[in-house]
């Protein structure tokens, strides 16, 4: 639990039910990133792609780019489709409105981690450091998973 939340309910235990001074004007919060994962890859490629799930905090936000020191390069990657072949491109950022989720998820927008020195391992974890426009950096740890049977992505 976090302290403020243990101290919020601390003050409400003190103060018991009848208190209504206890509610203040939150803080603004910002942009949260979570459950980051990544599919293991196959030994000699040197492309992976980070997905992962955004929340929106009080503000709208927008993710601008990311850098791991598990790859040389990463782009942010959005998937279009362009007669019925799904392809992907490099987007300058992608929006996160306020207290709204944002997924990346397979066949959709990712982190492209590009010139990997060696392939993602199950099980490896790995820090990622996230850029926003307004919550400036914001690091999340990505999770090595098992590669599954949907195709690796085509570039
Ligand atoms: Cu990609």
């Amino acid at each position: 639990m976090k302290p403020r939340a243990t101290l919020a309910l601390l003050a409400l235990a003190l103060l018991g039910p009848a208190t209504t001074t206890y509610a203040a004007e939150p803080a603004p919060q910002a942009v949260t990133a979570s459950d980051a994962w990544a599919r293991a890859t196959p030994p000699g490629m040197a492309v992976a792609a980070v997905y992962l799930t955004l929340v929106g905090g009080s503000q709208a936000d927008r993710l601008v780019g990311a850098a791991t020191p598990r790859a040389a390069m990463t782009q942010i990657h959005v998937v279009t489709e362009a007669e019925g072949m799904a392809r992907m491109r490099p987007t300058a950022g992608v929006d996160v409105p306020a207290r709204k989720p944002v997924a990346l998820v397979p066949q959709g927008t990712h982190i492209m981690l590009m010139n990997l020195p060696r392939p993602l391992v199950a099980g490896e974890r790995f820090p990622l450091t996230l850029q926003f426009q307004q919550a400036g950096r914001i690091d999340v740890v990505v999770e090595v998973r098992a590669p599954d049977t949907a195709p690796p992505p085509v570039h």
